[in-house]
């Protein structure tokens, strides 16, 4: 049996699955590398004067992690920088966010050499290994230059951007020519896999072969939907949980007599958490009747806190919060509990069951697991409804959500009262459906999918002649 070698830029294996605080994604990749033996390699979020080539090992419940430093400089340049101000707002359609600074290039280069470095020696002849996400495209292309020719699968777990968007990026070609040193890339959606087709037939001028292939640059590779979901049993375990049951009850008895709508998104401005609130604005303009009947728990914790957008995001929520509960709010009632800081899983699970109305509305996402955390953590026979934006890649699957246009307030604002006020029976229809979906896309379904595909991808048929340089 080949070992598993799991890539990504943090290393998120639980020290302590039993405490209930690991994601879905994190536990069934520790799961993996416990099926699969072998390793889990990334960066250890410290940083060092000087960078070494070399990786320190710990053993984390039974999965074995190794990890890396990076200088000071690698991390403002290639993760608070290229990855996170040049690739993840492009990826999001956020052109006029996007940092075209070279300086943030050269740090993803280098730093992935770097990664490239540590890594290779660590690889033994037939290991698998699967590279995850937009901060290590170049990754496999530096791995080969080091001689690695194990099959290296790569999963993308944002959007792939609409090509006219892609070519603003300096270097877009060599970012895109580099993710061919892979066997097999995963995409969320048909959607983002088309995207990137598109991309390398009209502009790379590559070709489709067979099913699932594409040829260009004089390489092959593989590509493939694998959509995302969570752990679904471990999600209803913590759903049933002393702690998640306490917390439903904690919430239904705070919203006595009010149906609780729930947003849950980390601080991002792929979100669309400034228009949910607008959109909400206009449901209780539009609805004075209905006003003290409702209230918004907006569960968003701080992230990416060293990156000014984040930082300016932040400042204009809390000020549409405050204006808005300013304009509504009664003596005995709010109209949104605006909250910035996280919850353990197990109370996430309660606060969900709670809460009638489950609103996910990013501008743009690739796939969004709170979309199935919330459908999973419902009551089958008293239902809450989901509104789900059309732009996340969950609504390519789960088309019996109410889908909405995150960018229209009015849209929004039908959206909440249609769920506000639909019948039982077609709120039960509907979950059936939605649960279905959510339980076919379970996350160890993905995991072995792609495991699988990668495992029987063909094999890079000639590794490219690359310059010294
Ligand atoms: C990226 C892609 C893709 C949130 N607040 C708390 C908390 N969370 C958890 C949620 C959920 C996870 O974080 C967020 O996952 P999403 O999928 O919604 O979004 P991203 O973080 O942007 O993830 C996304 C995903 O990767 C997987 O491929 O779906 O499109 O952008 O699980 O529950 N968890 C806890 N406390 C919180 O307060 N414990």
């Amino acid at each position: 049996m080949s070992r598993l070698i799991v890539v990504s830029n943090r290393v998120s294996a639980p020290k302590d699955p039993a405490a209930g605080s690991a994601g879905g994604l994190a536990m069934a990749l520790s799961a993996a590398l416990r099926k699969y033996d072998g390793l889990w390699f990334g960066w250890s979020g410290e940083t060092v004067e000087t960078f070494k080539a070399e990786a320190k090992f710990e053993d984390r419940a039974g999965v074995t992690v190794a990890l890396v430093d990076l200088e000071a400089q690698d991390v403002d340049e290639y993760y608070n920088g290229y990855a996170n101000k040049t690739l993840w707002p492009l990826f999001h359609h956020r052109v006029d966010l996007t940092a075209y600074e070279r300086s943030f290039g050269e740090g993803y280069e280098r730093t992935n050499a770097r990664f490239a470095e540590v890594l290779a020696p660590l690889i033994e002849p037939d290991d698998l290994i699967w590279i995850h996400d937009y901060h290590m495209i170049p990754l496999a292309r530096d791995l080969r230059r080091l001689g690695v020719t194990n099959r290296i699968g790569f999963f993308l777990h944002t959007p792939w951007p609409a090509r006219q968007l892609l070519v603003t990026l300096p270097y877009h070609r060599r970012l895109v020519e580099s993710l061919f040193d892979f066997d097999l890339i995963g995409f969320h959606t048909r959607e983002w896999m088309d995207l990137f087709t598109d991309y390398v037939v009209s502009e790379a001028k590559g070709d489709v072969t067979g099913e699932n292939g594409l040829e260009c640059f004089g390489r092959q590779v593989q590509v493939g939907v694998f959509p995302i979901g969570i752990d679904v049993d471990g999600f209803l375990e913590a759903r049933n949980s002393t702690l998640g049951a306490r917390t439903y009850d904690r919430m239904a008895a705070s919203a006595v007599f009010r149906s609780m709508i729930v947003g849950v998104d980390r601080l991002d401005y792929s979100k669309g958490l400034e228009q949910r609130l607008v959109g909400y604005e206009e449901f209780l303009h539009k609805n004075p009747s209905m006003r003290g009947d409702v209230f918004l728990l907006q569960v968003t914790p701080i992230s990416r806190d060293d990156v000014d957008t984040y930082q300016d995001i932040r400042g204009r929520l809390d000020a549409l919060a405050g204006r808005i509960n300013g304009e509504f709010a009664d003596m005995d009632w709010q109209p949104i509990r605006y909250l910035n800081r996280t919850y353990r899983r197990d109370q996430l699970a309660g606060i969900y069951r709670a809460a009638r109305v489950g609103l996910v509305t990013p501008l743009r996402d690739g796939m969004n697991l709170v979309a199935k955390e919330y459908v999973a953590a419902q009551n089958p026979e008293d239902p809450g409804v989901l509104i789900l934006s059309r732009f996340a890649g969950a609504a390519e699957q789960m088309g019996e959500a109410l889908l909405v246009n995150p960018f229209s307030r009015e849209e929004l604002s039908d959206a909440i009262k249609n769920a506000l006020t639909m019948p039982l029976a077609e709120r039960i229809r509907k979950w059936e459906a939605l649960m279905k979906v959510v339980r076919d896309t379970d996350v160890s379904i993905w995991r072995d999918d792609f495991v699988q595909a990668l495992m029987s991808a063909p094999r890079v048929k000639e590794l490219p002649v690359f310059d010294a340089a």
